[in-house]
Formats: C-alpha cells, sequence, structure tokens
C-alpha cells in the first residue's frame, strides 16, 4: 500500500501521454480491467483488518477515480486536438478567385436567330416551330406550288419512301409548311416569325443541303402592302444597324404571294469592299408579298375577311453579310478554331469576384 501512490503517479503520467483512444482505452483494461492493477489490489482488501480495510479502501478509489478523472481528461483532449487538425487539414480559403471554366461559343447562326427574333419580337411576332419531315399538302399544295413547278422535281427536293398512303414525305423545302400549320390551327390575327432548318438538294460553293430560313407571316382584316413595307424597312435597318439604308421594293413573282416584291438593300462596292448602307448599288436579301388569297382559302381563312403579307430569307446570307464571312460551308464544317473566330462569348454566370 506504500507503493499506492507511486502507482497513481505513473497511471496518471500514463494517461496523460497517451497516444490516442486505442492506448487510453488499454490503459484502462491494465489498470482498471478484471485483471488490471488496481483491480488486482482491491481484491488483497479482503484479508485485511477492518479499519486497514477501510483506510486502503479508501485510497485504492481515490486512485480508481483519478485514474477514470484523468482518462476522461486525456480523450477530451485527444479529441480536441483531431478537430484542430481536421479543421487546418481542411480549411477553405473562400476569397480565392474561381479557377478559369472554357466558355464555348455561340454559332452566327443561332446568334442571327437571337437577333431575328428579338428584332421581331419587339415588333410583337412571336415564334412558331414545326416538323423537318413534311407532306406534299403542307410543303407544297397549299402554297399554290403547282406540280410542273421545278422545285416540285426530284432534284431539288428531298423525298422519303412512300408511306401507306403511297405519298413521299419530304424534307421541308422552306419554313412555309409551319405558318399553313398555323393559319389551319390559328384563328387570325396571326403574327409570326418561323426561323428553322430547310434541305435542298442542291450543294456547291454558294449551296447547302440543309441551310436555315426565317420567313414571316402577318394575317389581318385591314393588313396592307403598306404594313409589309413598314415592316421590312424597319427590319433591314435594325439588323444591319444602319439608320439611314436605303431599302427598295422590287416587283418579283412568287406562287404563294401576289403581288410579290424582293427587297434590296443599299451597298456600296467601291474598291472592291462591299459596304451596307448608303451607296451606288443593290444587295438582294429578302423576299416578300401579300399573301395570295388561294393560299389563306386553302387553310381555311376567308380572304374577302382577311389579307396579310409574307417574307422569306436564308439566315446564313445575312449573317455572312452582317459578319463579314466570306464561305458559306464553314457554317457546318464545325471547325473550333472559325467558331472561336467568328462565333459569339455567351453571357457569363455572374460572380461576386469582378463585382456583379
Ligand atoms: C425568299 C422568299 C418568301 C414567303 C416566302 C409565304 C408563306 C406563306 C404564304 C405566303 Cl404560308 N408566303 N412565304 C412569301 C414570299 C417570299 O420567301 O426568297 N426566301 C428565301
Amino acid at each position: 500500500m506504500q507503493d499506492l501512490e507511486a502507482l497513481k503517479e505513473s497511471l496518471l503520467a500514463e494517461a496523460a501521454q497517451a497516444a490516442d483512444s486505442a492506448a487510453l482505452e488499454a490503459l484502462r483494461v491494465s489498470a482498471l480491467g478484471k485483471k488490471g492493477r488496481v483491480t488486482q489490489l482491491m481484491k488483497t482488501l479482503r484479508g485485511l483488518s477492518p479499519e486497514e480495510r477501510r483506510e486502503a479502501g479508501q485510497r485504492l478509489n481515490a486512485v480508481k477515480d483519478a485514474l477514470t478523472d484523468a482518462l476522461e481528461a486525456r480523450k477530451a483532449s485527444l479529441a480536441e486536438a483531431e478537430l484542430e487538425a481536421r479543421l487546418a487539414r481542411e480549411r477553405v480559403d473562400v476569397s480565392l478567385p474561381p479557377r478559369p471554366r472554357p466558355l464555348g461559343r455561340i454559332h452566327p447562326i443561332s446568334q442571327t436567330v437571337e437577333e431575328l427574333v428579338a428584332i421581331f419580337g419587339e415588333m410583337g411576332f412571336s415564334v412558331a416551330e414545326g416538323p423537318h419531315i413534311e407532306d406534299d399538302f403542307h410543303n407544297f399544295e397549299a402554297l399554290n406550288i403547282p406540280p410542273w413547278h421545278p422545285a416540285r422535281q426530284d432534284h431539288d427536293t428531298f423525298y422519303l419512301p412512300a408511306g401507306e398512303d403511297g405519298e413521299r414525305p419530304v424534307l421541308r423545302t422552306h419554313t412555309s409548311p409551319v405558318q399553313i400549320r398555323h393559319m389551319q390551327e390559328v384563328k387570325p390575327p396571326i403574327r409570326i416569325i418561323v426561323p428553322g432548318r430547310t434541305f435542298r438538294a442542291d450543294s456547291d460553293a454558294t449551296h447547302s443541303p440543309m441551310f436555315h430560313q426565317v420567313e414571316g407571316l402577318v394575317i389581318d382584316e385591314a393588313t396592307h402592302m403598306g404594313h409589309l413595307k413598314g415592316t421590312l424597312i424597319e427590319f433591314c435597318r435594325s439588323f444591319f444597324g444602319v439608320e439611314d439604308l436605303p431599302v427598295r421594293f422590287r416587283p418579283s413573282y412568287f406562287p404563294f404571294t401576289e403581288p410579290s416584291a424582293e427587297v434590296d438593300i443599299g451597298c456600296s462596292r467601291e474598291g472592291g469592299q462591299l459596304v451596307i448602307g448608303p451607296g451606288k448599288d443593290w444587295l438582294e436579301i429578302l423576299g416578300s408579298g401579300m399573301v395570295h388569297p388561294k393560299v389563306l382559302a386553302n387553310c381555311g381563312i376567308d380572304p374577302n375577311k382577311y389579307q396579310g403579307y409574307a417574307f422569306g430569307m436564308g439566315i446564313e446570307r445575312i449573317a455572312m453579310l452582317k459578319y463579314g464571312i466570306p464561305d458559306l460551308r464553314t457554317f457546318y464544317e464545325s471547325d473550333l478554331r472559325w467558331l472561336r473566330h467568328y462565333g459569339f462569348v455567351p453571357l457569363e454566370a455572374p460572380s461576386l469576384v469582378r463585382g456583379i
């Protein structure tokens, strides 16, 4: 029992130095477990006199309590040290600038469609879309395109194998079938633009078998040629960003409009350089006209009550003119160097680093 102080000091020192929770548990078992050093001493109490047993019992209990406290204290300080270490290890510097992320580019076709939608949207037009695969009625018949028209021949139109009804579906050769479907479904007033893919069996330096068009259609009770002219002049000036851009309407012919007009914008070719704006020359950019009464009737609209105008243009062509892209075929090559040069930077996600 004289050694009890020494045992206590040595147990407390071991507890204070235990490296981890496993060492703490091993120490607890070796002192307080069934065969532990303190437990063994407890068992020797039986052979003592009552007074000696009481005194020694109290001292042994004091050793046991002190060790239990020391084990708890060491456990707590190990846990705290571990937490500190984790906090230091997992520290996040929220003030670091974000890693730069590679940004893609908007293709000039997509950019141009966005601009068309914005300009006509401001004039009250909404956007309509429809299928790429059409039937003869919606692509030709309803538009007053007669069976002998060159556009009907195999060399201009992509035909698909005939279906059960014996009819050959076509890849739409213009976006007009979307307007036909719209007129069949929606009662006037109508005010839509239809941007989209179109297909013709034609491929050379200035023709691609797949290209893009935008068409517009306005139908109401008192719509007239003045509305057509005002809208298209406004569009040309807004799209090319030239306030005093000359716009000229030239008589023309389409089976689906009467009268029909082609639209030219002013330009200059002096010094071999094309500049859009007031100048000596003209550049054709779109076709238009008053919707033919037969087309209205084909869609179930009474031509004696309603009339309207329509127009159409090639998106690649106006994109090439506006953005100085010299070769049509490059639109479809998916060349990333071309896209980085001619593409448009998208809106970046807001970031607090450089302010909102
Ligand atoms: C062009 C000329 C044009 C139309 C398209 C149209 C559509 C319907 C009824 C009447 Cl549903 N017309 N579209 C009218 C005139 C010209 O396009 O040169 N396009 C590239």
